[in-house]
Parts: structure tokens; sequence; C-alpha cells
């Protein structure tokens, strides 16, 4: 039997009614259920040129280039909201709203929103089909930008419907971009809701469900990214016993061929797709990716701790990736991506700040405006994007995608800190490894709507994305020692390749050099690298980073591995300060790791 495209393609009862529900509600000009096939795809890119909203890129075959409206460029954190039974429960770093009163506010936004529009359905799995933590989830949209986004950043279609079958459980995230279309109303490439105040991002998740309203970019409109992944995972997990964690995946190769798996927590835009897809500047060391941005982690058999990578796709920042700052990211992007933002050179091709290639003479800027160079004006937007499939990456773990995922070494966190953090500071142990992970800090970026490049508290890089009571949270982590043995946990570090001289430039080189890092980190898993014990944790002892061939003045590997005694007394007052926030939710724990560091450092 032939089915039509947008054809219903399922028999599941409860998600067939819910559906109808959905377009009785928000009153579409039809309902499209989507398989995920090349041709339905190749239909909706085909509709999106036809309206304006995609450029076909004539250098780059599959591409193609959005530009989104100017109010619409990033996640709203001020607009998104835990809506849990009580404010407690979503905890001081959330915005609650209750779940009554917030459904009632939606339902008023979503009556007849689709006006207009086709509301698509789509059925998504984060995580491999057969992962045993695998989660689907129904995305409701009428955005064929979010499909096509969707399908490179999910699993997606037809297999996902299959495997749901009459009756297995589904998350429904119900979006919209807030823009009805009235008759012989003309549409614009990138309907929204302009106004800030009138979008939102909702997770209900004693659901668990999620609404979001008015927006269409990134974390704010693909909601199996941020929303599901992480907000409603993170809660889940929590039942569950297993974490939802905003962490990329590495596999690290010796030149023996001993590998290693490491996840490393960020906050956005701070280089983890760089870190994830890196080429080792050290000989015969060999970096392979299996995730850029969020990883589920959970006890395996053995009782080692297993990640997985959730999704099937890199949604990364484009200003500053280049053939020297990401090699395997521009191989990745050189077709079937969507790029978000960025410049039009007149021959078809994309164009942003740091490409590392001479800016054409003059272009279409991320605006829609003609643009050349010396205009001062930024020609790609700083949290523009690529959307590409992880299978394209040429250096693709050949795990990836097992369902099992990936035994973890090591766990890295780290931020912006232009001073007083070290380059690599190795936690004592499991606890003290969650004392560093809850005192993370970062310089802000363009990744959040906000002002960029002040220091904000950022636990975890979970700020954003934990959907539940930060201090409950720490105490899951901290739960772990109880639910395996804890010497088959993972080693804690914490790194920062951000720090800077008093001359303002960065100490360290960063990208490629990271890997002189990672060798340390690897030869202290191994039970060989040297180390000296300092009040912070422990430090690469004198000559234990391999610095061969790299030119770094001995003071400035001096300042990038010793402690900072003034700066971290502040250090210290400012994670008590952020602590308070938390009251009795805040473990014992914690308010004793930061006892023992400050009498540690007064006794130096
Ligand atoms: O949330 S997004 O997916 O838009 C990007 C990020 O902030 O990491
Ligand atoms: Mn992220």
């Amino acid at each position: 039997m032939t089915r039509a495209l947008g054809e219903k393609n399922t028999t599941h009862k409860k998600l067939v009614s819910w559906i109808d529900e959905m377009a009785k509600l928000c009153e579409p000009a039809k309902v499209f259920w989507c398989d995920g096939s090349e041709m339905e795809n190749k239909r909706l890119c085909d509709l999106m040129i036809e309206s304006g909203t995609f450029t076909p890129l004539k250098k780059r075959p599959g591409c193609y280039l959005a530009r989104s409206h100017p109010s619409d460029v990033a996640r709203v954190e001020d607009r998104t909201f835990i809506c849990a039974r009580t404010a407690e429960e979503a905890g001081p770093t959330n915005h609650w709203a209750d779940p009554g009163a917030m459904k009632e506010k939606l339902m008023g936004l979503f009556k007849g929103c689709m006006k207009g529009r086709t509301m698509f359905v789509i059925p998504f799995a984060m995580g491999p089909l057969d992962s045993p933590i695998c989660k689907i989830g129904i995305e409701v949209t009428d955005s064929p930008y979010v499909v096509a986004n969707m399908r490179i950043m999910t699993t997606m279609g037809q297999k996902v419907m299959d495997k749901l079958g009459a009756d297995g459980t589904f998350v429904p995230c119900m979006h919209s971009v807030g823009a009805p279309l009235h008759p012989g109303q003309k549409d614009v490439p990138w309907p929204c809701e302009p106004d800030p105040k009138n979008k939102y991002i909702v997770h209900f998740p004693d659901e668990p469900s999620i609404w979001s309203y008015g927006s269409g970019y990134g974390g704010n409109a693909l909601l199996g990214k941020k929303c599901l992944a992480l907000r409603i995972a993170s809660a889940v997990a929590r039942r569950e016993g297993w974490m939802a964690e905003h962490m990329l995946i590495l596999c690290l190769a010796s030149p023996e061929g001993k590998k290693h798996y490491v996840a490393a927590a960020f906050p956005s835009a701070c280089g983890k797709t760089n870190l994830a897809m890196m080429q080792p500047t050290l000989p015969g060391w060999k970096v392979t990716t299996l995730g850029d941005d969020i990883a589920w982690i959970r006890v395996g058999k053995d009782g080692r701790l297993y990640a997985m990578n959730p999704e099937t796709g890199f949604f990364g920042v484009a200003p500053g990736t280049s053939l020297k700052s990401n090699p395997n990211a521009m191989a990745s992007i050189s077709k079937n991506t969507i790029f978000t933002n960025v410049v039009l050179t007149p021959d078809g091709d994309v164009w942003w700040e740091d490409m590392g290639v001479p800016a054409p003479e003059r272009g279409i800027d991320w605006e829609g405006n003609e643009w050349t160079p010396g205009s001062g004006k930024k020609g790609a937007h700083p949290n523009s994007r690529f959307t590409a499939p992880a299978s394209q990456c040429p250096v693709i773990d050949p795990d990836w995608q097992n369902p099992e995922g990936v035994p973890l070494s090591a766990i890295l966190f780290g931020g912006r800190r232009p001073s007083t953090i070290p380059l690599v500071n190795e936690a004592f142990d499991w606890e003290h490894g969650v004392f560093m992970g809850s005192a993370c800090g970062s310089e802000t970026t363009a990744a959040a709507l906000g002002k960029a490049g002040v220091l904000r508290r950022d636990p975890f890089a979970m700020l954003p994305f934990c959907g539940y009571n930060m201090g409950d949270y720490f105490a899951h982590w901290l739960s772990f020692p109880q639910r395996t043995d804890r010497n088959k946990l993972p080693k804690v570090y914490f790194v920062n390749w951000f720090r800077k001289g008093a001359d303002g430039k960065f100490l360290w080189p960063g990208y490629g050099e990271n890997s002189r890092v990672l060798k340390w980190i690897c030869e202290r898993i191994a039970g060989a690298g040297k180390a000296q014990r300092t009040p912070i944790g422990s430090l690469p002892a004198g000559d234990a980073l391999d610095l061969s061939g790299l030119n770094l003045s001995p003071q400035d590997a001096q300042a990038l591995t010793s402690v900072d005694k003034e700066g971290w007394k502040k250090e210290i007052e400012d994670v008590e300060a952020n602590y308070k926030k938390f009251g009795s939710h805040l473990p014992a724990a914690l308010g004793e790791q930061l006892r023992q560091l400050r009498q540690r450092l007064e006794q130096e």
C-alpha cells in the first residue's frame, strides 16, 4: 500500500486522539505526519525555498541558508519555565510557574496559533532505538525549518513511529512559532512572535510534556535537544537513577592504541564541539567523537559509568569554526547542512567571522542586508549555527550509536575563566569532583540572550538545563558511590583553556594543543602521570605535562599550573555565596568540601 506524503502513519490511538485535540486547539490549515524520508525532506526544503526561508547554497550540495528574525537569535532563558508542582521542586535557579495557571496561559496562546499553516507531527527518538534509556518524543510544530533540523539532530521518522507501535509511551512536545496566517496575508521567511515577553519555553516535568511558543530558533524550538534531552531527561533520570548532562563525549587513543572515553561539561559556546573533534598535535594520539553537547550516563552491568549521545547531529556555533580551530567540523558541514544567520557570499557559499578564509568583497549579512567586510558590522550573528549530521564527521567514533554507550574513564568540567583557575586540576575523589562541578563558572556567551562576558556560576554547565532543584541535582551526583563501586567511577578534572595573562592574551594555545592535557589525564588514569598535591586538587607536577615542541614560556607554564592563593580565596567566597541560594537543599557534603578547601588554603 502506498502512502501519500504527510498522511497519517500510525495506529497509536492515544497519539491520534492527542493530535486531533491539538489540531482543534491550534486550528492549522492541515496536519502533516512526517516519515523522515528523503522525498519528504526534499518537498519541505523546496517549499522553504519558495517561501524564502531557505536559500540553497550552490557551493555545498544539499545545504541551505536560513536567516532568522533579528529578535529570534538565541535561547531565551528568562522565558524558560519549569512547572513542577511547587516552586521549591523547581529550585532557585529555574523560573517556576504554577502548572495549572501556566496551562491556562498556554491554552490561550495556542488557541488558533497555527491558522493558515501546516501542523507537522514529528516522531523522534533521543538515543539509539535499541538503547535501554532511549526516549521517544512527538514534536508538533508549525515550522518546516524545525522539521528539517529535527531530521538531522534526532533519530526521526517512520522507524520511530514503528517502534512506538500501537501503545508505546512518548513525550508530547508542542511547538508553535506563534504567527498565525490570516486569509490573504503574505508569509515572511522567518515567522515568530517578535515580542520577547510573549515567548514561552515551558516544561512540565511530572507529566512529562513540553510547550514552546513564539520562537523558531535552536534550543527554543528543536525540542528534542535542551528541552527533552536535558531539562525533562534530567528530572526523569533522577527518578530512574541515571544522569542527563550537558557534556561532549570523546575517545582518546594513545600511540599504543589504549582507548579512554571522556565526557566533558562546558557552558554553551565554550568550545565543546572543538574539543569533541580535536586533532591532537601530539604525535600518535587520536581523538574520535561520540557527541558534542549532551551525554546520558548510567551505571553499566560492570559497574562503570556508560555515556551515550542522544543526538544524531551537531548544532554548532559557526563563528570561530575554521580549518585551524576545527578541521573536522569544517569537513562535517561540507554537505547536507543547514546554516542559520551566517553571511551569504555572491558565489553561493557561506562565510562567518574567523572562518580562516578571506571575507568575500561583499555579501548578504545575517539580517539579509548588503554587507561588506569594511562596514564595521559583523556579517554573521555571534550565535549563528550549523546543523550537520554527526555521521558526516570524519572522526566519528565507531561506537557513537552503541546502544549501551561507552565506559567513561574521566569527566571534565570547564568554562571561560580568564583568571585563577589552573589549566587542569584533578579532584581528590568523587565528592571533591562533585564539588568542582558545583563550583563551575564561566563568562557568558552569545548562546543565550543577555550580556556576554560576565562571570556567572553555572554548576555542571547545567544552569539553564537542569529540570529540577539544583540542590537536589548535586545530591543526585553525590549518590553515585552508593549506586556502584566508587573505584569504578571516572576520575574528575577541572580544565580551563581560557586563562589570560596580564596583557589580556590567552596563556594557553588551546584547540589541538589541549591533547597535552588529555595525555596527562590518561597517564593519571593509568596510574603513571606525576602530580603535585595542592590545597585545590592535584595539579601536574613540574615536568609532567608534555610541552615538547610548544613555544610556552616557563613563566606561563608555571602560571597555568600553580595555585593563585588570593584568587582562590575570592573564588571560595563567590562559590559560598552561590551555595546560599540552595538553602536546605544544599547537600551537607558540599558545605564540608568548601570548609575543607578553605582550611587547606589557610594551612598553606
Ligand atoms: O540551546 S541551543 O541548542 O540553541 C545551543 C546552546 O545553547 O547550546
Ligand atoms: Mn549546549
